[in-house]
């Protein structure tokens, strides 16, 4: 049962997401990959994030680029932690979806991580943090990750 949803705002966002689904798999956590846009499909990212807890998923990651709303909908539908990842898939480059993760306005949080290859990475990173506190497969799995880069001398 995947723990983690992993939602992007377009079908052109999947080779930015990638290095997400890539450090999910490389700690061995449970996830599922959705499309979703904000505004094309409004009604989608409702039902999506209303049903999410009662399907057992645990974190979002949500990942967009231009005027990234789609982690703040998504918080909005659901009291589940939403990591966002500004893409840089607009002439700004990521700039103006950097804005819109992380200045959500008081109430409704949603966690930002970095523009880009960096951010994706990290997003995957922080949810097996979260899901660390509960899992103890996922909490070992990272800390091992963690104990290689200890060793690593770049
Ligand atoms: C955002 O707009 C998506 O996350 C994507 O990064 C960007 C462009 O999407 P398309 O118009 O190419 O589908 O919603």
């Amino acid at each position: 049962m995947p723990l983690v949803a992993v939602v992007m705002g377009s079908k052109s966002d999947t080779e930015a997401v990638q290095a997400t689904l890539d450090v999910l798999k490389e700690l061995g956590i449970d996830h599922e990959v959705s499309v979703i846009s904000a505004h094309r499909t409004p009604e989608k990212a409702r039902q999506y994030g209303l049903a999410a807890r009662s399907r057992g998923i645990e974190v979002i990651i949500a990942a967009a680029g231009g005027a990234a709303h789609l982690p703040g909908v998504l918080a909005s539908w659901t009291t589940l932690p939403v990591i966002g990842v500004p893409l840089a898939t607009s002439e700004l480059r990521g700039i103006d979806a950097l804005y819109a993760i992380v200045q959500m306005p008081a109430g409704i949080p949603v966690a930002s991580v970095a523009i880009g290859n960096a951010g994706a990475r990290n997003a995957a990173y922080l949810a097996a943090e979260i899901l660390g506190l509960k899992y103890d497969k996922i909490r070992e799995a990272y800390q091992k990750y963690r104990s290689v880069l200890q060793g690593d001398s770049k």
